[in-house]
C-alpha cells in the first residue's frame, strides 16, 4: 500500500521506544537543552499499565530525584533496607543498610514510566504513541533517519543520532550489520509465573525463597498490593494455574514459622516470563546507540533490568551533552565499552542469584547441598553478605581500576 509521506522533521536525537530507557533519555537530553522525539509502538495506556520491574537501585533513585521526577516516588515508594533469603526452612536477613549504607526503593516500573511521560509532556516534549513499521536508515552516515507509520502516513525524523531503546524485541539491534554484532546468550530451563494480587504483603521486605519445589519470590507494589512469583517451566500455559493452585504453591514455597501465612486475595494480573541472559556487543554502530533491553537481558532474580537501562542512558546522555557542547566525541566513542564493563558485572550477579536460588532438573544431590551451603555461608559471613548487598543496591557506573 502506498502511504502519504509527511515532510521530514529535523530533531537532534530520534529515540525509539517509550520504556524506561527511551523516556529517561529524552528527559535527560531535555535538561541539557538537546531536542528529541520518542516514538512508541504501543499506546500510552498500554505502556503505563505494563507491570514489570519493581526494585530501584540507590543510583536509579538518585537520578530520578536529581532530575526532578522523584517526588511521587518519595511519597509512594517503599524504602527497603534489607531483604530476606529463605532456604532449608529458615529465613535469614541481609541488611543492606548496615553492610553498604545504602537501600533500594520498591516502586513499580510502570509508575516510573507514568512520571516520565507526564514530565516530558508537561515540558512540551514529543512522544508519538501507536506507531508501526519503524525503520532506521543511514546510521553509517551523518544524517540517519527514523521513519514510521502513523494514521496512514509515513513520517520521517531526520536526526543527528538515533537511540535504539526499543527493548529485546525491537528493530534497532537488527539495524547493526550481523558481521559487526556479537551476541552472548544463556537461556534458562525455567520461567517465572508472576501475579499481582490485591492482598497486603505478608512481609515488609522482599523474600527470595529457595525451595525444593522451585524458587518463589514475595514482592509488593504498595501496602495493599502484593507481587508474587513462582518458578515454572519456561513454556508453561497460564491455564494450568488457576488462582487456588497459585496460592497453594506460594504458601508451600514461602512457608515460614508457625502461624505465618500469606494473606490471599483477588489476583489482578498474571503471566509467565521466560528467563535469559543476553548481551549484544558493541552497543553502538555509526550513529545508532542501543540502550537497555535492546542490548541486554538479565534474568529478573537480581532485580537489575530497569536499573541497567537507567545506567546506559546516563552514559549516553553525558556523551551527547559533551558532543553538543564542544563537538567532542570521546564520550560517545567510549559509550559501548563504558556500559559493557558494568553490564557484564551485573550479568554475573543476575546469573549467580539465579543459579543459587532456582532448582534445576539435572542437579545432582551434590549440587543441591552446595546450593544450601552457599546460602548458609552468604547469610553467616559478613564478607559474603556484603557481596550480595553491594550488588543488589547497585554497583557504581564507573567502577573499575582507576
Ligand atoms: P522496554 O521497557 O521493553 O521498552 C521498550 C519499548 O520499545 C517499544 N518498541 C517499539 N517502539 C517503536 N518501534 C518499534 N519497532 C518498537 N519495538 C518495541 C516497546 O513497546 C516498549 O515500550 O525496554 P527498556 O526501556 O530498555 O527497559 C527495560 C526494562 O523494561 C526491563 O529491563 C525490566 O522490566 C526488567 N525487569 C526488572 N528490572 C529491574 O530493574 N528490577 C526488577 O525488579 C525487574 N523485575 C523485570 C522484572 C522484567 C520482568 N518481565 C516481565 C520481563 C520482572 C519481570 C517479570
Ligand atoms: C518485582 O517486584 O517485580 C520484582 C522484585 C524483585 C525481583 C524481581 C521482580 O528480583
Amino acid at each position: 500500500m502506498a502511504h502519504r509521506h509527511v515532510p521530514a522533521k529535523k530533531v537532534q536525537v530520534g529515540i525509539i521506544g517509550a520504556g524506561p530507557a527511551g523516556l529517561l533519555l529524552a528527559h535527560l537530553l531535555h535538561l541539557a537543552g538537546i531536542s528529541s522525539v520518542v516514538i512508541e509502538a504501543k499506546s500510552r495506556k498500554y505502556v503505563e499499565e505494563r507491570i514489570r520491574a519493581g526494585v530501584l537501585e540507590q543510583g536509579t533513585v538518585d537520578v530520578l530525584r536529581e532530575t526532578g521526577i522523584g517526588a511521587r516516588m518519595d511519597r509512594e515508594g517503599l524504602l527497603h533496607h534489607g531483604t530476606i533469603l529463605k532456604f532449608a526452612g529458615e529465613a535469614r536477613r541481609i541488611d543492606f543498610q548496615d553492610l553498604t549504607g545504602q537501600a533500594v526503593m520498591v516502586y513499580g516500573q510502570h509508575e516510573v514510566v507514568k512520571d516520565l511521560i507526564a514530565a516530558r509532556l508537561e515540558s512540551g516534549g514529543e512522544i508519538v504513541f501507536d506507531v508501526s513499521d519503524t525503520r532506521i536508515d543511514g546510521i553509517e552516515g551523518r544524517e540517519p533517519t527514523v521513519s514510521y507509520l502513523k494514521d496512514g502516513a509515513r513520517h520521517t525524523l531526520a536526526c543527528d543520532f538515533v537511540a535504539g531503546c526499543d527493548g529485546f524485541h525491537g528493530v534497532s539491534r537488527a539495524a547493526i550489520p550481523a558481521d559487526v554484532l556479537r551476541v552472548y546468550e544463556r537461556v534458562y530451563p525455567f520461567g517465572w509465573l508472576g501475579i499481582l494480587a490485591k492482598s497486603p504483603p505478608a512481609s515488609e521486605e522482599l523474600i527470595y525463597a529457595n525451595h525444593e519445589r522451585g524458587f518463589a519470590l514475595l514482592s509488593m507494589r504498595s501496602p495493599e498490593i502484593s507481587r508474587l512469583y513462582l518458578q515454572c517451566p519456561p513454556d508453561e500455559e497460564i491455564a494450568n494455574w488457576p488462582d487456588e493452585r497459585i496460592w497453594e504453591e506460594l504458601q508451600v514455597r514461602l512457608a515460614g514459622g508457625e502461624g505465618w501465612r500469606l494473606e490471599e486475595g483477588p489476583v489482578i494480573q498474571k503471566g509467565v516470563t521466560a528467563m535469559r541472559s543476553f548481551v549484544a556487543e558493541p552497543m553502538r554502530h555509526g550513529r545508532l546507540f542501543l540502550a537497555g533491553d535492546a542490548a541486554h537481558i538479565v534474568p529478573p532474580t537480581g532485580a537489575k533490568g530497569m536499573n541497567l537501562a537507567v545506567g546506559d542512558v546516563r552514559v549516553l546522555a553525558r556523551g551527547l551533552e559533551a558532543f553538543y557542547r564542544d563537538g567532542g566525541e570521546d564520550g560517545l566513542a567510549a559509550y559501548s565499552d563504558t556500559c559493557l564493563r558494568r553490564i557484564w558485572k551485573v550479568q554475573r550477579f543476575s546469573w549467580w542469584m539465579t543459579q543459587m536460588l532456582h532448582t534445576f532438573d539435572d542437579a545432582s544431590p551434590f549440587d543441591r547441598r552446595r546450593q544450601l551451603a552457599e546460602l548458609d555461608y552468604l547469610t553467616t559471613s559478613r564478607a559474603a553478605a556484603t557481596t550480595l548487598a553491594e550488588n543488589y543496591v547497585g554497583l557504581p557506573m564507573d567502577w573499575g581500576p582507576q
